[in-house]
């Protein structure tokens, strides 16, 4: 069986657990730590970086977009019968989510709102990509899930977890990547794609209070208990 080599809140793993999960391949997991990778992982790793996929005759293979063109030739695709010119477009506007994975991540690190508002507006160049091809949806190429949901499906997850837990929107005025996002979450394959403990591991490095984001998400907290107290004690009371 195929064993994908992790680090839980890493995009690139998630692009490639989540192809995995739509395709429903079978596959195990290890989850290492990055601050002290196993030798094992350093002996086989040519670059020390997750994800690496550990083929059943035991290759080791690494860079996601590899991985993910190699899942697609050992298994059926999700969509049949593209033309080259078609899947070589598909790759096009997978690279432009898979370039922005590392736009998110500082910005959901950022320590302050300046800081964080530079660093969104880099990642709204993204969605803003989008939001001008995007059609009746749900998925980003119409009714079919495509390699192109999967490869934004870790930007998209992640901003609905901020989103939820802060109020704040990287998404903000992009209805179309907002309706968009919404089906991939509904598609049920963020959870899928992710180990018990993604969100609990996430909230702990992106919304510690370290950051911005992490003491948004504690003053939306004390929001919404001091509404809950004024409602248990009544407008009167
Ligand atoms: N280009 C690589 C990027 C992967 C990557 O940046 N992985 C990060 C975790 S999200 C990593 O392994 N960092 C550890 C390191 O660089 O030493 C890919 O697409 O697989």
């Amino acid at each position: 069986m195929i064993k994908i080599i992790s680090f839980t809140i890493c995009p690139f793993v998630q692009r490639v657990t989540a192809l995995l999960a739509a395709k429903k391949v079978p596959y195990e997991i290890d989850f290492i730590s990055l601050k002290d990778k196993p030798q094992w992982f350093l002996d086989l790793s040519p670059t020390g970086q997750v994800p690496m996929l550990v083929t059943a005759s035991g290759e080791a293979l690494f860079e996601s977009d590899a991985i993910v063109e190699y899942i697609d030739e050992i298994s059926a695709p999700l969509e049949a019968d593209l033309s080259p010119e078609q899947r070589a477009k598909d790759r096009a506007w997978s690279y432009q989510a898979s370039k922005h994975y590392l736009v998110q991540c500082p910005a959901m690190r950022s320590a302050d709102a300046e800081t964080l508002k530079e660093r969104s507006e880099k990642l709204a160049k993204a969605f803003e990509k989008a939001e001008k091809v995007l059609g009746q949806g749900p998925y980003f190429k119409g009714q079919h899930l495509s390699n192109v949901d999967i490869a934004w499906l870790p930007l998209l997850h992640r901003a609905a977890i901020i989103e939820e837990n802060t109020g704040y929107d990287f998404i903000e005025g992009f209805t179309k990547v907002k309706a968009w996002q919404k089906a991939i979450l509904a598609s049920g394959l963020p959870q899928l794609s992710v180990a018990e403990d993604f969100d609990e591991k996430f909230k702990g490095f992106y919304l510690s209070e370290e950051t911005y984001l992490g003491n948004m998400m504690l003053a939306k907290a004390s929001s919404e208990q001091g509404q809950d107290q004024t409602q248990k004690s009544g407008c009167c009371g």
